[in-house]
């Protein structure tokens, strides 16, 4: 049984996780305009793991007969100065949900809500991975730099990542 503080709680975090989905889809189309065929691809792959991190909320709270909510999402930003400058605004985005998935955890605590805290785990340990992707990300923008002669190695580069992140998904799938 969800208390009305978590189904709260919960439902913000399926806005938030909705937003994310948005916000790396319109960075997939930005990519794609400017002809980075790799960065689009992992953005693409981004929007969907999120879309499924917002619906895992939502059956959960249906699972323990709460009542979820479509949320209305924002308008994410569509331009981006650069890619250095885009996946600093993923990061940065990253580090405010797993802040978010924290609080969560901690009113699960609170509340004796083990169920949820439960739930919660995984999430925990996805941000976990996540905010580690995106620091190596950047890390290998600085290293490679980003100027115009750099642009085609950096979405090289975002593309092995990709295959590899879908691979270790499939993997995971296949468990
Ligand atoms: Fe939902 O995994 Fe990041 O935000």
């Amino acid at each position: 049984m969800l208390s009305k503080k978590m189904e709260t709680a919960l439902n913000k975090q399926i806005a938030l996780e909705g937003y994310a989905s948005f916000l790396y889809l319109a960075m997939a189309s930005w990519c794609d305009n400017e002809g980075f065929e790799g960065c689009a691809n992992f953005m693409h792959r981004q929007s969907e793991e999120e879309k499924e991190h917002m619906l895992k909320i939502f059956h959960y709270i249906s699972e323990v007969d709460g009542f979820a909510l479509t949320p209305a999402i924002k308008k994410p930003p569509h331009t981006f100065k650069s890619i250095r400058e885009m996946f600093q605004k993923v990061y940065a985005h990253e580090q405010k949900v797993t802040k978010s998935i924290h609080e969560l955890v901690a009113l699960s605590l609170s509340e004796k809500d083990h169920s949820t805290y439960n739930f919660l785990q995984w999430y925990v340990e996805e941000q976990r991975e996540e905010e580690n992707l995106m620091r190596t990300i950047l890390d290998k923008i600085k290293l490679i730099g980003d100027g115009p002669q750099s642009l085609y190695y950096i979405d090289k580069e975002i593309e092995k990542i990709n295959i590899a992140e879908e691979k270790a998904a499939a993997a995971e799938e296949g468990k």
